[in-house]
């Protein structure tokens, strides 16, 4: 018997098995393409032959391919092996996958573990890869010392769905962040001044600007959205236009910076003007554009 068993060795899978392995853990692997466990094996994993005999070897299941369709076509035939073991899915999904997932492995008699990896896979083993959980409370203790060889483990809630909601949410803001740091290098980029040279104003400005982020919170908590407001929505919106010219002036697209302005117009015409960014979220709140 093994500890845990590593089902899909990309290079996610082969960073998670790598951290288990180097914290001592017993670990059987099983990949589609078996060459991919070579580097698994040289530091002592076992390989299964296939799918059923990899869940059968441990207690606790961990599965990470690419896509949850993936994990329904590699672990659907070796659903029976599951019973009286605990599935943790890392793959990235959305919280309806995850939910359907966790029902799926209750009927075939396993605990389940929904989860998110806020990490890339040099990080993993470490303690800046927050892993997000989500499901069992029960498997989740019991499993806790494990889990925790692969990162900073942090659970959410019995709530399958609450780690890939915590999960995209997250990459959201990381996206948010890329899309406006390639608008600010393709207009830069245009004028001929060298990302090297602007990258470090850049850096500061954004940490500068995370200070708002918590009084953004207190405000979408609160509903209040007028008080302590520094930048109102209606001075911001004005300003914007300006980002938007500039970059039709300089050729440079503006796929990523047109919705945004569309969201600021579209709460200043809803009477939003003295209030702060932070009250655009009850516009998002309801998918009605
Ligand atoms: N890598 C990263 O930076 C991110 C960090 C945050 C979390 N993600 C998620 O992790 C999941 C796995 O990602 P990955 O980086 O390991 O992905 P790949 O290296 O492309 O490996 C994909 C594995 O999936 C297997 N696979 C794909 N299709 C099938 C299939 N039809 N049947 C069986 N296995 C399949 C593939 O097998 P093979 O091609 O080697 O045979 C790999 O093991 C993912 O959800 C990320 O969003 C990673």
């Amino acid at each position: 018997m093994s500890d845990i068993a590593v089902i899909g060795l990309g290079a996610m899978g082969t960073a998670l098995a790598e951290a288990l392995l180097d914290k001592g853990h017993a670990v059987t692997v099983w990949n589609r393409s078996a060459a991919k466990s070579e580097v698994v094996v040289a530091k002592g994993a076992i390989v299964a032959r296939n799918v059923e005999e990899a869940v059968r070897s441990s207690p606790l299941v961990v599965v990470c391919p690419l896509v949850y369709d993936t994990v329904h076509e590699v672990l659907g035939p070796a659903g029976n092996a599951l019973s009286g073991r605990t599935m943790v899915n890392l793959t990235n999904g959305t919280p309806e996958q995850a939910r359907a997932m966790s029902t799926w492995a209750a009927r075939c008699g396993a605990d389940y573990i929904d989860g998110g990896i806020m990490a890339v896979p040099p990080m993993i083993g470490g303690q800046h890869a927050l892993i997000l959980y989500s499901g069992s409370r029960q498997a989740f203790d019991a499993h806790a010392g494990r889990l925790d060889a692969l990162g900073t483990s942090k659970y959410l809630g019995e709530d399958a769905g609450l780690a890939p909601l915590y999960d995209i949410s997250l990459l959201a803001g990381m996206y948010g962040l890329f899309a406006g740091v390639l608008q600010a290098l393709a207009l830069t980029g245009k004028a001929g001044i060298p990302a090297g040279e602007f990258m470090p104003l850049l850096t500061s400005w954004l940490k500068a600007m995370q200070g708002a982020l918590p009084i953004w919170a207190q405000q979408v908590d609160s509903g209040d959205h007028t008080s302590n407001v520094v930048s109102n929505l209606g001075m911001q919106a004005d300003a914007y236009v300006n980002l938007v010219d500039a970059s039709r002036a300089a050729d440079v697209s503006i796929e990523l910076v047109l919705p945004m302005q569309n969201l600021m117009r579209r709460g200043v015409a809803a009477g939003m003007a003295n209030a702060d960014l932070s009250s655009l979220v009850g516009l998002l709140s309801k998918q009605d554009t």
